[in-house]
């Protein structure tokens, strides 16, 4: 009988993996049957927005943790696929840092040229995967929410790919109970013009924190202040924006912070990370981490080394993303098929041990991004993924954050070269601080 595979999910990284499996197919290979459980009606992962929070029409945690107005954190340049350029979706060059529905019309674009969506099965959560140590494969239990039963079929090879900033980390607060407006976490956040006129407090220093708070001084806010656990972000912020330290104590709208000082506030949002979340996975396949560079436990980033038939994919902290996704999937895939052999699990341990040694002494966010700019690599090195300028997007990331650093509120204006098609991207027709309409059309538009 055919080998079968099951993917978990039908975001990025799991459509990157019916990319994978449909291009070795597309070039003579013969390739295992594929079947991608989505829990979502639709593909797209995070991309795919939804107004809705908490739970979905069928009762299901709504897995977005997108909002209205998010124009991407980084240069599209940067995440760009090696097998499907802008430029081929788009017909042209556009510019660097694409708002949320420009996005998923590439990453939807990719996979509808693969001709890959009868291989997934929307609305359909997958509860609960098992070894059977007799057969060496997986018992893989899912729920179709449209036609309410659930059912399960055997797999010799899972691939998870279900994200890891969906469920969110929330911390307490003493005194949070008594406060007299919202509380909230990113997860939650939909859209900026809810704090207008508003005293706003973020906690975290992250890119939620950062992209959330800047938003919200866009669309009117009147007051953003930042409490930070372990250091400010440090950017040139508005002048009507301020870092403090750690929040201690709440006491109605009055929030007090660790050097003593106070501030009132109308709402506050955690902007405090997510978590790596699996209910469907035993304790012996489960992958157990915080949000970092190199996992461990994961040879290659990628195999669950206690059983390499059950893979993980995009379960890194992420610079790269899409390609690296793509890197990612193109080397499972070549497991799979038999084209890379494992080695054996000392080896892998030892190997995700001299990464893990190599991530502890990363200093800044320019060592994080060479590491991981490696790290692709090293996948690339080995498939028949297209090669790219690795080190090429390497500079452009330090282009990125020195833009930055030398405006927070101005960066997305910047434009850059793609380095896959060579050629120099656009800027875009409005600078982001006056953009306030995300739609694809406006953004598309030439004036
Ligand atoms: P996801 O996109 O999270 O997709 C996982 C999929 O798995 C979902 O469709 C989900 O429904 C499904 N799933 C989960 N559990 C199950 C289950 N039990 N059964 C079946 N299906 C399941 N990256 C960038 O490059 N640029 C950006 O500007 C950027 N902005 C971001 C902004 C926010 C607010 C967030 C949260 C992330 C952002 N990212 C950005 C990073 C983002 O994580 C990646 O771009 C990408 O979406 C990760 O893809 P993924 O497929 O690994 O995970
Ligand atoms: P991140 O990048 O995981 O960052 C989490 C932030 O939350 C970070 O600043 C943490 O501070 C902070 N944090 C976590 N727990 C606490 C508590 N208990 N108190 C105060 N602060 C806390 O998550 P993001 O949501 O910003 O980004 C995730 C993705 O979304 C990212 O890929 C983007 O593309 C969009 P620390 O530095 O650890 O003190």
């Amino acid at each position: 009988m055919a080998k079968r595979v099951a993917v978990i999910g039908a975001g990025p990284s799991g459509l990157a993996q019916l990319r994978a499996f449909q291009s070795a197919a597309e070039k003579g290979a013969e390739v295992p049957e594929v079947v991608c459980f989505e829990r979502q009606a639709d593909w797209g992962g995070i991309w795919n927005y939804t107004w809705r929070t908490g739970t979905d029409e069928h009762g299901e945690p709504v897995h977005c943790s997108m909002y209205r107005y998010l124009w991407s954190n980084g240069p599209k340049e940067c995440l760009e696929f090696a097998d499907y350029t802008f430029e081929e979706h788009f017909g042209r060059p556009i510019a660097s840092y694409p708002p949320r529905a420009v996005l998923w019309d590439y990453i939807k674009g990719r996979v509808e040229k693969a001709g890959v969506r009868s291989q997934i099965r929307f609305s359909s959560p997958v509860r609960w995967v098992q070894h059977n140590e007799d057969k060496d494969n997986f018992s893989v239990t899912v729920q179709n929410l449209v036609e309410g039963h659930s059912y399960t079929e055997e797999f010799d090879y899972v691939i998870v790919a279900s994200g890891h900033f969906s469920t969110p980390n929330v911390p307490d607060f003493e005194g949070l109970a008594t406060f007299n407006g919202r509380v909230m976490h990113a997860h939650d956040f939909r859209d900026a013009l809810e704090f207008k006129d508003k005293d706003l407090l973020i906690i975290g220093t992250s890119y939620s924190a950062e992209d959330i708070g800047s938003q919200c001084y866009k669309y009117g806010a009147r007051s953003i202040t930042c409490s930070h656990r372990t250091a400010p972000m440090g950017f040139h912020w508005p002048d009507n924006w301020e870092e403090v330290p750690l929040l201690t104590r709440v006491e109605k709208n009055t929030c007090h912070f660790k050097d003593g000082s106070s501030r009132e506030i109308d709402a506050i949002i955690m902007c405090t990370g997510y978590l790596h979340h699996f209910p469907f996975l035993p304790d012996d396949l489960r992958l157990q981490t915080g949000n970092r560079l190199w996992p461990l436990d994961l040879y290659k980033g990628i195999f669950w080394e206690a059983n390499p038939k059950l893979m993980y994919l995009g379960m890194q902290d992420q610079f790269y993303t899409f390609n690296m996704f793509d890197a990612q999937a193109w080397y499972a895939r070549d497991a799979v098929l038999g084209r890379i052999n494992l080695p054996g699990l000392e080896e892998m341990a030892r190997h995700s041990q001299v990464w893990r040694a190599r991530e502890e002494k990363l200093e800044d966010d320019e060592q994080m991004i060479w590491f991981q700019g490696d790290y692709v690599q090293d996948l690339i090195n080995e498939t028949d993924y297209p090669s790219f300028d690795v080190e090429g997007v390497n500079k452009t990331f330090m282009e990125w954050e020195h833009h930055k650093h030398e405006d927070i509120m101005t960066f997305r204006n910047n434009a850059y070269r793609s380095l896959m098609t060579g050629n120099m991207q656009p800027a875009h027709h409005t600078p982001w601080l006056e953009a306030m309409d995300d739609s694809m059309e406006s953004y598309l538009a030439s004036s």
